[in-house]
Parts: structure tokens; C-alpha cells; sequence
């Protein structure tokens, strides 16, 4: 429903009547559809943050791979390729999300392949033992379902859509994970001792998916009017912090940061110093496993070439035999 009729002319404060009127449906909680109306900016940053999140379903299968076929029984091996699957599932949907707004799915990933697209930090940094496996999935599926829960009442339909069916997997795989954790914390000195490393090594990268600080953030004022996001991302990263902290104690580990601590009269934890120039570097595509990854990727895209050329011929046949019996 619309809410409102504005005047269709005049413009006031850089602002047009269309777009004042756009505002307004945003302000009065409506969902914004494919085919509507929306200003150029809307569009281009709804495309940037859902193919960027595309990509990191995709890339972000990589680290855990690479632990299929080291998981330690048959039941690990089981739920961590579910889980790996699921990844690949949210990336398709995600692109499809995209795909309304006008943009089509082979642009999207040539621009990643050439490197003029971005993907989440995190899936830069190796996954050194079994315990990574534990941390990823209570860490970064913890850390992204924070991110992800305020998307799905974000103002743009599909995408909140999406967002629905994706944080319920990601919720599994946050369960998985912490029960990985709760056996190695609770298991022999050498578990307890994996996972305690695993934690020292993700701990900071994990603060960082948030991205930047809001300072320094250059789309977070804007995104949060156009309520593409909710929260911003210091926001979201103390909500972590309050949330992940208790956790830790739980399982026994110790948070590799000494400036942590309750503050009571805040009634939130303080944290010390992120490493930003860490962060910039990483995204600049410095890190770790950065050039692995993009390898990767483009290997497989090399590979799947023709189970690409396949689709396109076969539904090419079904298109003329339908033609042809019509
Ligand atoms: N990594 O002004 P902002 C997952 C870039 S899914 C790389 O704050 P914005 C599931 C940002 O793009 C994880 N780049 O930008 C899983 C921008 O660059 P640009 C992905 C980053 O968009 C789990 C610049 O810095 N989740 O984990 C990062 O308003 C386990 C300035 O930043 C999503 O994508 C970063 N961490 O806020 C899979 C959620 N942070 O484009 C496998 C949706 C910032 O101007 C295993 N996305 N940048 O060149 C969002 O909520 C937002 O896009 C933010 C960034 C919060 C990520």
C-alpha cells in the first residue's frame, strides 16, 4: 500500500518529488519490489552488498573444503558437507535476489573472477586444524547471522526473502560449530589446547566482517535511510562481542583480548584495539589465502564451462521442441 501521495514535481533539498515519495514508502516500513520504482543509488548499492554476500556464500566454501575429507568420523564428514552445500545454495539465491534488480548472474561473477568484486574478509585466512572447523561455524556463521537477521526486515523484498530461509541454515551451522568447540574445550589437554589456538587465530577477523568502523564506514548513512541495513556495523559488532563473550567462558576458552571486560554501567563488554590496517589490507587482497582463493574460483569456473554450455544447449532444445509442438 502506498502510504502517501506527494506532489510529482518540484524538487526540495537535492531531493526529487519521486524520490521524497520513495522515502516515504521506506520510512513507513514498506517493502520495496522488484519492479518499482527506485532511485539509481538504491539499485547500484542493493546489487553491490547482495553480490558481495554472494560472493562470500561462494568463496566461503573454500575454507571448509578443505576439511571434508579430514573430518574425524563419518557423522563430522556428513553434517560439514551439508553444510558446505548449504553455502553454495545461499549463494544461488542470493544471485537471484540480484538478478530482479537487473543485473545478470555471468556479470556478477565475471566481475568477481576479475577481482573488481569483493567477498567477506574472513574467507582470506587459513583453515589450519580441525578446531578452525569449530570456530568458523560458532565465530563466523555467529557473526553473520547477527549481520543477517536485522537483513531480513531490510526494505528491499527479495533480498529480506532470502535473508529468512539463509539465517535458519546459518543457524544450524552456528550450532555445529559450538558443539564442535564444546567436545574439543571439554575433551583432552591437546583438544582443549586446538581449540584455544583456533579461537586466537579467528577472534580478530571475526570483529572485522562487521566492516569498518562507523566513522570511517562510507554507505552505512545512507544504507540505514534506505533501510538496506538496520544497524550499523559498530553496532552489530558489540551485540557479537555481548553475545559471544559469555560463550567463551562457557566453553572455557579465553578471548585473545586483555582490554575485554563487563562494564556494568554501560551493560556492555569493552574490547581493545581492532587492527584495521589489518582489515584494509586483507580487503585489498593481501591476506593469507587471498590469491588461493580467487584461484580457485576461477578454476572451477574454468571447469564448469561446459556443464554451462550443457544447460544452454539443452534448454535451447526443450525451447524449440515446445515451439515446434505448439
Ligand atoms: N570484507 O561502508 P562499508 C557468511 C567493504 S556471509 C570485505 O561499511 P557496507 C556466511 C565494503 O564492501 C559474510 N569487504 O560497507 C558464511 C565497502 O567496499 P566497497 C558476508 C568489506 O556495504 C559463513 C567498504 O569496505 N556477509 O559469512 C567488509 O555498508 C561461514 C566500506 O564498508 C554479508 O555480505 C568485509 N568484512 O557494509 C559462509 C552481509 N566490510 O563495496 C561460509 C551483507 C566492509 O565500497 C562459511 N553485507 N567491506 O568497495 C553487509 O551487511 C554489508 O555489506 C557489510 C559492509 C556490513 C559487510
Amino acid at each position: 500500500m502506498y502510504t502517501q501521495m506527494v506532489e510529482v514535481v518540484g524538487e526540495q533539498n537535492g531531493e526529487t518529488a519521486q524520490e521524497r515519495h520513495f522515502q516515504a514508502r521506506i520510512d513507513a516500513g514498506e517493502t520495496i519490489e522488484a519492479k518499482d520504482w527506485m532511485p539509481e543509488g538504491y539499485r547500484k548499492t542493493l546489487i553491490r552488498q547482495i553480490s558481495q554476500h554472494a560472493h562470500s556464500e561462494i568463496v566461503g566454501q573454500l575454507p571448509e573444503a578443505n576439511w571434508i575429507t579430514r573430518a574425524p568420523t563419518l557423522r563430522r564428514k556428513a553434517i560439514l558437507l551439508a553444510k558446505v552445500q548449504d553455502e553454495a545454495g545461499h549463494g544461488l539465491y542470493l544471485y537471484g535476489a540480484a538478478e530482479t534488480l537487473g543485473v545478470s548472474r555471468s556479470q556478477l561473477v565475471d566481475d568477481l573472477l576479475a577481482g573488481k568484486a569483493k567477498y567477506s574478509s574472513i574467507f582470506n585466512y587459513p583453515t589450519l586444524t580441525w578446531a578452525d572447523m569449530g570456530t568458523i561455524g560458532w565465530l563466523v556463521d555467529g557473526a553473520a547471522i547477527m549481520n543477517q537477521i536485522p537483513l531480513c526486515r531490510c526494505s528491499y523484498g527479495p533480498y529480506a526473502r532470502a535473508m529468512i530461509r539463509i539465517c535458519k541454515e546459518e543457524s544450524f551451522h552456528q550450532r555445529q560449530g559450538f558443539e564442535i568447540m564444546t567436545i574439543l574445550s571439554h575433551g583432552t589437554s591437546a583438544q582443549r589446547a586446538m581449540a584455544q589456538d583456533a579461537l586466537n587465530r579467528w577472534w580478530w577477523p571475526s570483529l572485522m566482517m562487521f566492516g569498518p568502523p562507523d566513522a570511517e564506514s562510507p554507505h552505512t548513512a545512507q544504507s540505514k535511510r534506505w533501510k538496506i541495513k538496520l544497524l550499523t556495523n559498530d553496532e552489530l559488532r558489540q551485540r557479537f562481542i555481548d553475545q559471544t563473550a559469555p560463550q567463551a567462558d562457557y566453553l572455557g576458552l579465553k578471548i585473545p583480548d586483555p582490554a575485554l571486560r563487563w562494564n556494568a554501567s554501560a551493560g556492555h563488554y569493552d574490547f581493545g584495539q581492532i587492527d584495521w590496517a589489518e582489515f584494509y589490507n586483507v580487503i585489498k587482497g593481501n591476506g593469507p589465502c587471498n590469491r588461493d582463493r580467487m584461484r580457485a574460483r576461477r578454476a572451477a569456473h574454468d571447469d564448469g564451462a561446459w556443464v554451462r554450455a550443457a544447460a544452454i544447449e539443452y534448454a535451447q532444445k526443450r525451447k524449440a521442441e515446445e515451439a515446434s509442438a505448439a
